[in-house]
């Protein structure tokens, strides 16, 4: 395993891109696609189970694990990697973005953000500083900056001042995370929707210099015409030898689409979050197993798809188990659902590698229909 964090593109094929992120607890394969672990769990999943769909590496969050069972405590007992059984790489957000999406009686200030936790109402502060000792202290492989992400649609004055809030804490991340070997820290661009402001902000970002870059502020309820609109140039501002990571996204099409346009890293809740309320991800569209018309059906969620839940379960099976509320429904449609976005990203990395990313995606657009399937 190499010492030290690293990037190699091998491909390009228009904007998109293919390459290896190394780190001393593994490669990570990008385009990468990163199932989240919250609460040091991806949920109804064993981490074993994880790493078999295909998962280099996962994403924890600074928010959670400091309220419960806090970041002190997961350092005693040996670091996040451990506690959670998942030796391979960690990649943890910094908490302002769910602090601002989650917690209570927030107070935002040049310092940092205090705020109420969700779950027993007990006062945290957040800094720039504090967040880098919290992801020091859970032993993350690669540190989100500390950074604000205004809800859209906010007027651009909002939007020019919270991204120099976020440049100025990104300064102070970089201070505070100071130099570690084998560890990675990513600075996060803001800025809406204006091209001014993002380029201001990947400016000050390059000149701070961070190992990989993030687009945040995206997905943010601007819908998918929008995004791409930005990530048609955001990405080029970005350092083009280093990893473009776009945070919080998304839906399959969501992940094509910005893929096509020079972004190496992703992470979304939606594939393990909808497969605890029924919702199935496929090459042809989503199924809704909660319908009544699969009751009777023996048929697998993909004939396709080669996930134990596809090999082993009829959507007849899966549609009872949801409906009767037993574990294993969440189980069998995440495993399936986290195996279809990997399947997903595999396809684009070879397809990118092979130089027809553009065959590609006319095939996986064709393939897809509207609604259930
Ligand atoms: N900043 C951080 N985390 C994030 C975002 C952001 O802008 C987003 C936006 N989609 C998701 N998660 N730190
Ligand atoms: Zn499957």
């Amino acid at each position: 395993m190499p010492e030290k964090f690293s990037f190699a593109l091998a491909a390009t094929d228009g904007a998109a891109r293919t390459g290896t992120i190394s780190t001393p607890r593994g490669d990570i394969r990008t385009p990468a696609f990163m199932p989240v672990g919250t609460a040091a769990t991806v949920k109804a999943m064993m981490p074993e189970s994880v790493a078999a769909t295909g998962a280099d590496i996962l994403l924890g969050n600074t928010y959670h694990l400091m309220l419960r069972p806090t970041a002190e405590r997961i350092a005693r007992l040996g670091g996040l990697h451990d506690f959670m059984n998942w030796q391979r790489p960690i990649l943890t957000d910094s908490g302002g973005f769910q602090v601002m999406s989650l917690a209570d009686l927030r107070k935002l200030t040049e310092r940092g953000v205090t705020f109420r936790s969700h779950i027993d109402g007990s006062k945290h502060e957040l800094t720039p500083e504090r967040s880098m000792e919290i992801q020091r202290l859970l032993g993350s492989d690669i540190v989100m900056a500390f950074d604000e992400c205004p809800a859209l649609p906010a007027d651009r004055d909002r939007i020019a001042e919270s991204m120099a809030l976020s440049m100025r804490w990104a300064a102070r991340s970089r201070d505070a995370f100071g130099d570690r070997p084998g560890h990675a820290l990513f600075g996060i661009q803001q800025g809406g929707l204006e091209r001014d402001l993002r380029e201001q902000s990947a400016e000050a970002l390059r000149d701070i210099e961070f190992d990989g870059y993030a687009v945040g502020g995206l997905a943010v309820g601007e819908g998918q015409e929008a995004m791409f609109g930005v990530l048609d140039f955001a990405p080029a501002m970005l350092p083009q030898d280093k990893p473009r990571y776009l945070m919080g996204v998304g839906k399959p099409d969501d992940i094509v689409g910005a893929v096509k346009r020079g972004i190496d890293m992703m992470d979304c809740v939606l594939p393990s979050r909808s497969g605890r309320t029924g919702q199935a991800w496929t090459r042809r569209g989503q199924v809704n197993i909660k319908n009544a018309r699969h009751q009777d059906d023996p048929r697998p969620l993909d004939e396709a798809c080669t996930c134990p839940t596809c090999r082993g379960y009829s959507r007849a099976y899966l549609h009872h188990v949801f409906r009767a509320g037993e574990m294993i429904s969440g189980m069998l449609l995440t495993w399936h659902n986290l195996h279809y976005y990997q399947e997903l990203m595999s396809e684009m990395r070879a397809a990118i590698s092979e130089a027809r990313f553009a065959a590609w995606e006319a095939s996986f657009h064709d393939l897809r229909a509207e609604g259930d399937i």
